[in-house]
């Protein structure tokens, strides 16, 4: 685990370098999900795939970028499910944007995810990692370096509260309980960008991101494998929740193909809990 996080380490300041410098373009071709890849999409999920070929305990590799499941080296066994770029429509307006990883053993499920990562491209490249049934850490870089800052814990109840999905196409219930946050104090905060919009509810204390089932989105836009089930074990390990449109864990999601999507929510405990009552769910299981 160990040459993961370091290989993790290594590209972080490979991509970053990549997002300062490169032409910010587009490239000539789609992702299987059928959204137009940047030039930095193509070259981000290079990098990664470059610097893995290298760590025997990989197996596969599978991108956001790439279809299906890439084989790496026999006798490897853990499979590194990757979205190289998030966000990246916003670089060109330089907002923060990053890169997450999920780590998993075994049948590419929730269940199996062992350990996560994500990357920020902010101001300054921070980095959480969180492996099963511990709480994040984050590091941040300087000087070149990442150093050690500390746990990150969830408050109980938070502030901020983050959204995704066209408003014109959410479910009555979700603008009902969207609405009733923000009338009872929260604050919105939604960069369009899940990392920094997660990352930012995870360190000042607490709050709620959802990424809704809409009315043209049913199964939402995040990606089970790469996006939702990675974030879902950070969330989970700082003493939140993250769960789905039946208030089902989203570490229990089984995905059918590699690009399945799925609503999501993260949050601290009060929040989560509060979304359960307005959607009808608690104690779904
Ligand atoms: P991407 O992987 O193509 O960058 O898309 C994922 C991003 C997330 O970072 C963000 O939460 C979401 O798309 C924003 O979508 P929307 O603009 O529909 O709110
Ligand atoms: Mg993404």
């Amino acid at each position: 685990m160990k040459d993961i996080f370091k290989a993790i380490e290594d590209v972080a300041f490979a991509i970053d370098n990549a997002i300062k410098n490169e032409d910010l373009g587009y490239s000539d071709s789609e992702n299987s999900s059928g959204e137009d890849q940047l030039k930095l999409d193509v070259q981000s999920d290079k990098i990664i795939e470059d610097r893995f070929a290298s760590i025997s305990c990989v197996k596969a590799l599978v991108s956001e970028e790439k279809e299906g499941v890439m084989s790496m080296n026999e006798g490897g066994k853990y499979t590194l499910c990757y979205d190289p770029l998030d966000g990246s429509s916003l670089v060109d307006v330089n907002l923060s944007v990053g890169s997450i990883f999920g780590i998993y053993e075994g049948e590419l499920e929730g269940a199996n995810i062992i350990a996560s990562a994500y990357i920020v491209y902010g101001p300054r490249i921070e980095l959480v990692w969180v492996e099963k049934g511990k709480m994040p850490t984050l590091y941040r870089a300087i000087n070149g370096k990442f150093k050690e800052i500390g746990e990150i814990k969830l408050n109980e109840k938070g502030k901020l509260n983050a959204s995704g999905g066209t408003q014109q196409h959410w479910e009555v219930k979700h603008k009902a309980f969207i609405d009733g946050l923000f009338a009872s104090g929260y604050r919105l905060r939604y960069s369009g960008g899940m990392v920094p919009d997660l990352h930012q509810i995870l360190l000042k204390g607490g709050g709620l991101f959802s990424y809704p089932a809409t009315t043209d989105k049913p199964d939402g836009k995040l990606r089970q494998l790469f996006e939702v089930i990675p974030f879902a074990l950070v969330y989970e390990g700082a003493g939140g929740q993250a769960v789905d449109a039946n208030g089902k864990r989203l570490l229990e999601l089984v995905p059918s193909h590699p690009h399945d999507t799925s609503p999501c929510f993260f949050g601290s405990n009060s929040e989560i809990n509060a979304l359960k009552d307005a959607y009808g769910i608690n104690n779904v299981k």
